[in-house]
């Protein structure tokens, strides 16, 4: 029984989204582990179990965002090009279907504790409500957005209205119909809130402390028929995607921007732009990311492109400003379907929190600092996650000397290949801090670092090695190279969650790796071809 207190289990996976799933399937059923899985929520699916408010889809298309396991894909069809969240959910009631992971998973199982026991050589975990469990591996698999963030506005809990979180939205769902919703936020859950509240409500009211400078996201239906045709080429794609930077179905072009004449430049933008997704950003000249003189050639034409779609001056200058507000593609732009004609028109609108900031929530409503108070039925908060780091930070985590690695990282963010820490032996999380996260997609990056895991773990057991742990040197290196890597790029220019730098106080780095997928999978192929290079593999104990 899964839910019992004092569970044994040889590995336990905490998180039942992209990662948790994947390495329970591989470890449980290719290697023949004893595999559990603790999940907070009531289903399996991460972000798809809690993301469900008004438009919420995924902005990388299929097939490249689904697991490449072939008995998964092959009798798969999606309807559109970017799935909603209720079409992903279907995915993993699919997934569960065919992999039977629920019978080892115990949901509402939040971790608030856990630490290596070097007497037992075992994790010891606890949950929210008390339980406990015995693991000799760990494995965090929770996704970068698993602590979010609230604004900290005087009033907040006093409005009147409905307000919610983009992540707690309710089940049941929240009809705009015919009111007046304010959203918070220009991430890519505000920018699809807004566009699809705009359908129905009132009036939309999007709060803007950044422009987000969108992409067109040109979705459209799939039909089984092409799907079928396709996928006489997906184990080719599913390949092709590991040597792409961003585990993409493209890579940029092997030019640079001055590589090609004005109206070649134009020409190769527009084609990329017509193609829409994330081509003009990871399919765009290779100099796009690193050279502010290129980058600016990016952004001018999105300025063009994107004015012509707003016919308020007011409100094309705020969204759309002609001087970039950040390098292009150093924020994650948002993928779009209408949301610059909808709230172009006159029933909605963009206030700048920039240069006006809220001052107050009220019981009706939000008060800026020029003393307007605008009042809404509805607030979305799409304020984001303490993203990448928060949700480690947050559950927990003590070392062998009783150290939590809240204060482990409160001054920096350390750990070998983005997938071990130091003194947390036999723990590993992917999908999080220093490995290629937030530039790369989810499904790619969970499969590189889940196969580097699930490899460890086999040569673990092969050379009866028992004990696993990252030096300091080895986590001092791989922060050095991350940062080294992240300083060629125009990335650390931003206040961006890449750089921690959305969340007043998190200290400002790069929390990412930026060399791509292939760099990344050969560092960390490195380390197991070399003996666990840059980790101990014999307890302190032991060694006297
Ligand atoms: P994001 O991308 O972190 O966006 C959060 C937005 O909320 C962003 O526009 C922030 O403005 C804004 N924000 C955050 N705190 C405040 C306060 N206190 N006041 C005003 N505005 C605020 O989160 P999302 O949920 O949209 O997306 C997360 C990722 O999930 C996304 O990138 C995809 O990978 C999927 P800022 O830009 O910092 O000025």
């Amino acid at each position: 029984d899964v839910y019992k207190d004092n569970l044994e289990t040889e590995v336990l996976i905490v998180g039942a989204g992209f990662g948790g799933v994947y390495l329970m399937h591989k470890l449980r059923d290719e290697l023949g582990f004893d595999c559990k899985i603790y999940e907070a929520g009531t289903d399996l699916g991460g972000i798809w179990h809690w993301n469900c408010y008004p438009g919420a889809r995924v902005d990388t298309q299929v097939p490249i965002y689904e697991y490449s396991i072939e008995k998964l894909w092959k009798d798969w069809t999606w309807s559109e090009k970017y799935p909603d969240w209720s079409e992903l959910r279907r995915y993993f009631a699919y997934v569960e279907e065919k992999l039977q992971i629920k019978k080892d998973t115990a949901f509402e199982s939040r971790v608030v504790g856990a630490q290596f026991n070097m007497e037992t050589q075992k994790w010891d975990v606890k949950t929210q409500d008390g339980r406990t469990a015995h693991a000799k591996y760990l494995i965090n698999a929770i996704g970068f957005a698993a602590k979010r963030h609230f604004p900290d506005w005087e009033g907040l809990d006093t409005f009147k209205g409905e307000m919610y979180h983009s992540s707690f939205w309710p089940e049941s769902g929240v009809s705009t119909k015919g009111k007046k919703v304010a959203v918070i936020g220009t991430g890519s859950t505000g920018i699809q809130i807004a566009q699809e509240s705009a359908k129905d409500a009132e009036s939309v009211t999007v709060f803007q402390r950044t422009p987000n400078l969108c992409l067109p996201m040109r979705q459209r239906k799939l039909t089984k028929e092409e799907q079928d045709r396709d996928k006489e080429n997906y184990r080719e794609l599913y390949k092709y995607r590991m040597t792409t930077f961003a585990g993409f179905g493209y890579d940029f072009a092997d030019r640079n921007t001055f590589d090609d004449s004005p109206e070649e430049r134009e020409a190769f933008f527009e084609s990329l732009w017509e193609e829409g997704g994330f081509k003009f950003w990871l399919a765009t000249y290779k100099d796009n990311l690193f050279d502010r003189a290129a980058n600016d050639e990016a952004y001018k034409f999105w300025n063009k492109k994107t004015r012509e779609r707003i016919t308020d001056p007011r409100k094309r200058d705020l969204m759309a400003p002609t001087k970039a507000p950040h390098p292009w593609g150093t924020k994650r732009p948002s993928l779009e379907q209408n949301f610059y004609e909808a709230i172009d028109r006159p029933e909605n609108d963009v206030v700048d929190i920039k240069n006006n900031p809220v001052k107050k929530v009220t019981e009706k409503g939000i008060v800026t600092s020029d003393g307007q108070e605008r009042e809404f039925d509805i607030i979305a908060l799409a304020t984001g996650f303490d993203s990448v780091t928060g949700g480690m930070k947050n559950m927990g985590l003590l070392d062998i000397n009783g150290v939590d690695l809240r204060e482990r990282w409160a001054d920096g963010t350390y750990s070998h290949v983005g997938m071990a820490c130091a003194d947390f032996p036999n723990m590993f999380f992917l999908y999080g801090a220093q490995g290629p996260t937030a530039f790369s997609n989810g499904p790619s990056c969970v499969e590189c670092q889940g196969d580097w895991i699930i490899d460890a773990l086999a040569k673990l057991r092969k050379e009866n090695i028992s004990y696993l742990n990252a030096t300091r040197d080895a986590e001092k290196a791989w922060n050095r190279k991350v940062t080294e890597l992240s300083d060629k790029t125009l990335f650390p220019i931003a206040d961006s969650w890449y750089m921690g730098a959305n969340i007043p106080g998190k200290t400002r780095e790069q929390l990412n790796f930026a060399g791509g997928i292939p760099m990344y999978e050969k560092e960390c192929r490195d380390v197991l071809d070399n003996n666990f290079k840059g980790f101990q593999t014999q307890a302190p104990a032991a060694k006297a």
